[in-house]
Order: structure tokens, then sequence, then C-alpha cells
């Protein structure tokens, strides 16, 4: 995917399979997709990777007809095998260079950040985009102390890739994310909990669209 793809990226869902098992998992994305979503990572942590494989070559068939980026969590060989558009690495994952050697020029590599340094660093070792949080506490990624809304303006003000807050972000605390400067967020437990996947993604795409300052 392009560096605009991504920049006109707001709404980064993640197909995460603690919250959805392997079997709903094309529902899941199909739904997701109907809401609007512009990403969808697949995050599949302790899955066998002939497993990751599989699920995501099916995912990949829908993602690709409905022209939605598909990111895959931790597996570079993963993303090359199956032709996805991004790969996605946390702090202790490969280099980003050693990533881009696997899934060649065309495929977006992000990186996980925890902080503003880690973030600076992440734009030094040459990621297309960071994820940055946990902003606030959250079940899916438990072992973080979340970082707060304080150094949102911060990050935007000092990094110069497409910047995804995550962490915690809900419906409900959304605007004010949107207040302390987010221009993109992640939302995984929000999304996949909700009684309707299809209306909460609208929503959320609803209030990125009409409140934040979008303008890298
Ligand atoms: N990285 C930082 S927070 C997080 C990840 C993968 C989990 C976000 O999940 P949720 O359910 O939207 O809080
Ligand atoms: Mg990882």
């Amino acid at each position: 995917m392009t560096a605009a793809d991504l920049s006109r990226s707001r709404l980064y869902a993640i197909l995460d399979l603690s919250y959805v098992e392997p079997g709903k998992a094309i529902e899941v994305a199909q739904k997701l997709i109907e809401g609007g979503i512009d990403l969808l990572q697949l995050r599949a942590k302790d899955r066998d990777t002939g497993d990751v494989e599989k699920l995501a070559l099916q995912l990949h068939e829908v993602t690709g007809d409905r022209g939605v980026p598909l990111i895959i969590n931790d597996h570079p060989a993963v993303a090359r095998n199956v032709g996805a558009e991004g790969v996605h690495l946390g702090q202790g994952d490969m280099p980003i260079a050693e990533a881009r050697e696997i899934v060649g020029p065309d495929c977006a590599v992000g990186k996980s950040t925890h902080s503003v340094d880690q973030a600076i660093r992440a734009f030094y070792e040459g990621a297309d985009y960071i994820g940055f949080g946990p902003l606030f506490a959250t079940p899916t990624k438990p072992d973080y102390p979340p970082i707060g809304l304080d150094e949102v303006a911060k990050v935007h003000d000092t990094v110069r890739i497409p910047i995804f807050c995550i962490g915690g972000i809900k419906l409900d605390n959304l605007p004010k994310v949107i207040e302390a400067g987010a221009r993109r967020v992640v939302i995984v437990s929000g999304l996949l909990q909700a009684s309707d996947i299809v209306a909460y993604a609208r929503s959320v795409k609803d209030l990125l669209n009409r409140k934040s300052k979008f303008e890298n």
C-alpha cells in the first residue's frame, strides 16, 4: 500500500482472535468493512503460523474485493505469502529493515510505540506508520501502563508519519481523544464487542470525519 493510502486512513480495526473465534472471522471482517473501516489487521497471538496464514489468505480475498488493506501482526512471512498490504511489528519484534527484506517494497511496515521517544525512534527506523498507546488501560494489552492523553499532541507535532492512537478507545471517549489531537485511531474490543459492529464503525468514522483536525 502507498503512503497516500495510509495517510487517508482514519479508522484501523484489528481482528483479534482473542475476541473472535476463527470460524467467525470472515463474517466479522465483512461487518467491519461494511461499517467503513479503512485498514484491517489480523492479530492472532499464540496461534499456529500455518493456521494464521490460512485465515489470512481467506481474509485477503474479502478485504481485497473491497479495497481494504490487510495488515498481518507479527508475521512478515505470512504477509508476504498471502500478498497482504502491510505487516505490523511490536517493540520486541525484528527490526523494520529485516521485515522489509521479507515483505518487499510494496508492503507497509507499521510499529507499535508506547512513548514519544519510541515514536521518534520508529520514525527514524523507517516505519510507514505507528500505533501510539495504550492511551487508556485495556484488557486487550494488559501489560502496558497507559500513556493518557497528555502526549497525544506532542507526538503529532514531533513525528511526521501517520499516527494511530490505540488502547481503550471507545465511542464514548473518542471525542476526548480527538480533542487531544488524535487524527486516526485503532479500536479493537470496542468494535469487536459492539452489539452492532456496522453501526459502531460508522459512528466512529462519522466522529473522526466531523471532529478531527485532519491535516496529515
Ligand atoms: N497495542 C496497544 S493497546 C492495544 C494494542 C494492540 C490494544 C487495543 O485494544 P482495545 O481493545 O481497543 O483497547
Ligand atoms: Mg508483535
